[in-house]
């Protein structure tokens, strides 16, 4: 049996993007009843939220799901023990170093799958603990690192003995293949599951996912030490003016915080921020989740 799915009891070694207001218990749930693992991402949420869409989970779904941490959260802390009291089976983080928070959730039971960016943080996360780790390439959408998935995950897989899984850039078989190829065990998946009919995001920004083109999502704020990858528009436009001009990181932020929002719920396709990964270009209709892990493994 594959490594990946015999630790996390799944039939397919397929994970399911933490993205921040797309990935809701129906998503989370829509993936994990497709034979992968579904995540609730908890983003910058507070951890009521974050528990009441775990229970939302657990009645759509009797298979194992997990919650996505974004470590730079203001309500971290508070996440982690509604995750902790909750038992869930699995967590990945995002954005940071989870290293402080691994004993006790594994003492509960819960495993740990931390993203990392970097050989040296992969290494890290084993030595402390974790149960796998996600290596991301600069592909992907949202918060991202420099290395690209191709030179990546074999660089990993060569130095770590837990599974490896495989991020930034994949949204068919063919992607599959090629992760596994360079050493993966598993494939994480965000972008191709945003066009999904159980995503609960606006047609708008799932428009715009399928409108996207190859060169079409862009980073910006790279200046600011937290570069995030979108799909072009009147936001990123507006940005890119902004770091050329030098703007003060706290203004640049400022003028960008809560645009995900506006995006994902209210779908302000101009000014909200369309987070998506360079694969878009390839993302072409809305599916149920079981059909597109279906194609996936093919
Ligand atoms: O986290 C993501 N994607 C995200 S987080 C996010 S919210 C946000 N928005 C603006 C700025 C910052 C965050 C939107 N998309 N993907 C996983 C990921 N983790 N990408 C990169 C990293 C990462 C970076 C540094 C992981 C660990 C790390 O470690 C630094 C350290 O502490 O050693």
């Amino acid at each position: 049996m594959n490594k990946l799915c015999e630790l996390l009891q799944i039939k397919y070694p397929i994970i399911q993007g933490g993205m921040a207001w797309v990935a809701t218990a129906e998503l989370a749930a829509a993936v994990s009843n497709g034979g992968g693992l579904g995540l609730i991402a908890a983003g910058n949420a507070p951890a009521d939220w974050v528990r009441e869409q775990i229970k939302l989970a657990r009645t759509l779904t009797d298979k194992p799901f997990g919650v996505n941490v974004m470590l730079l959260s203001p309500f971290v802390d508070e996440v982690m023990e509604v995750i902790f009291d909750e038992k869930v089976a699995v967590i990945t983080t995002g954005a940071g170093n989870p290293g402080k928070y691994i004993e006790k959730l594994k003492s509960g039971g819960t495993k740990v799958i931390p993203v990392v960016p970097s050989v040296a943080l992969a290494k890290r996360m084993e030595s402390v603990g974790a149960d796998a780790v996600i290596a991301e390439g600069t592909e992907a959408g949202g918060h991202i690192g420099e290395l690209t998935t191709f030179v990546l995950i074999p660089q990993v897989a060569d130095v770590v003995s837990i599974p490896v899984i495989a991020a930034g850039g994949i949204a068919d078989s063919r992607g599959v293949k090629a992760a596994f190829a360079l050493g993966a065990d598993g494939v994480q998946v965000g972008t191709r599951f945003i066009c999904s009919n159980e995503c609960i995001a606006h047609e708008n920004y799932k428009a715009a996912v399928i409108a996207a083109k190859d060169r079409d999502a862009v980073v910006c704020g790279r200046y600011t030490g937290h570069p995030v990858r979108q799909i072009k528009n009147k936001l990123t436009k507006e940005l890119d003016k902004m770091e050329k001009e030098n703007i003060p990181v706290e203004e640049f932020e400022k003028f960008g915080a809560g645009s995900l929002q506006k995006s994902v719920i209210d779908g302000d396709a101009a000014m909200g921020s369309l987070m998506a990964g360079q694969i878009a270009g390839l993302v072409k209709e809305i599916k149920p989740c079981a059909e597109i892990i279906q194609e996936m493994m093919a």
